[in-house]
């Protein structure tokens, strides 16, 4: 097996803006951590991100739950993300016809593509998905992910459906940059970035916990270690191991968390690169 290159050789052989820039704050930052902050209120959002923002090279964010949005909001965001050094990612999962999500990406109240480095999308539309959103955030130096797997108990998204998904990532992958999967997805071919092929998509992954096993609406946990080492992904996504309950941020609490998450992914991923 050809030696596995790390992150920082593979940001330097990428070829999308957006892959370059993750793969290089996740090298610069020695962090493989990518913070969920799936909370309602701006107040709370804003100080789980200042809290977490050293210890992430990426805040996944879901904008559509905040109740008291304003776009001051987003402003504040890109200065955490400028003060703290992390990419942004709004897990907005598209999965209409082209035209509706080039205008859902670009326009209404949120206007994802003007500040999100990364987005996904649903594969079931077909490729007129991919055309769609690349039409939006390819001049803007976007980055998109599909989802080929999902972490959920039941999840519809398995066999063929993954492999077309890697299939349609390919003929695109002037825009798509990865997917969001629970394993590596070698039985389709996809290289542990050997550095051997032009081909180099990120895998990441939600779904990860070191406490718990999942929760009552059919999320299920692995542990860094399963994820990263035995599954050979490259992010793990972590969102209520970290900032526990929304209702009430303890910052010391958030913290030690994030900073634990932190070195589980990144011992996790030594080790998968010392093999
Ligand atoms: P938590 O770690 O609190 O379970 O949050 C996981 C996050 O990842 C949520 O924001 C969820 O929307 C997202 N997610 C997931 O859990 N499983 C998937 O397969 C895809 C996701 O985007």
């Amino acid at each position: 097996k050809p030696a596995i290159l790390s992150y920082g050789e593979r940001a330097r052989l990428h070829k999308s803006p957006a892959a370059k820039a993750l793969l290089e704050v996740i090298e610069r930052k020695k962090s493989n951590l990518c913070v969920s902050v799936d909370v309602t209120k701006q107040a709370d959002f804003l100080k789980v991100i200042d809290v977490v923002g050293p210890y992430a090279c990426l805040i996944k964010t879901h904008v559509d739950i905040i109740e008291d949005f304003d776009p001051s909001l987003i402003k504040n965001l890109q200065d955490l993300s400028v003060k703290h050094d992390f990419l942004i990612f709004e897990d907005r999962k598209f999965a209409d016809i082209g035209n509706t999500v080039a205008l859902q990406y670009s326009s209404g109240v949120h206007k994802i593509a003007s500040w999100s480095h990364i987005t996904n999308a649903h594969p079931v539309p077909g490729p007129s998905i991919i055309t769609g959103l690349a039409s939006v955030g390819k001049p803007l130096g976007r980055g998109l992910l599909l989802l080929a797997e999902m972490s959920t108990k039941g999840s519809l998204a398995t066999g063929s459906y993954t492999e077309e998904a890697v299939r349609m990532a390919r003929a695109h992958d002037d825009f798509v940059i990865g997917f969001i999967a629970q394993r590596r997805m070698e039985d389709v071919g996809l290289l542990e970035n050997a550095g051997e092929s032009e081909e180099d998509f990120l895998i990441l992954t939600p779904g990860v916990g070191l406490d718990s096993k999942g929760d009552s609406m059919g999320q299920q946990y692995r542990t860094p270690e399963q994820v990263v080492l035995e599954s050979g992904c490259d992010v793990i996504i972590v969102g209520r191991g970290i900032y526990g309950k929304s209702d009430n941020v303890d910052v010391q609490a958030v913290q030690s968390q994030a900073e634990r998450y932190r070195t589980a992914g990144w011992e996790a991923y030594q080790k998968r690169i010392s093999h």
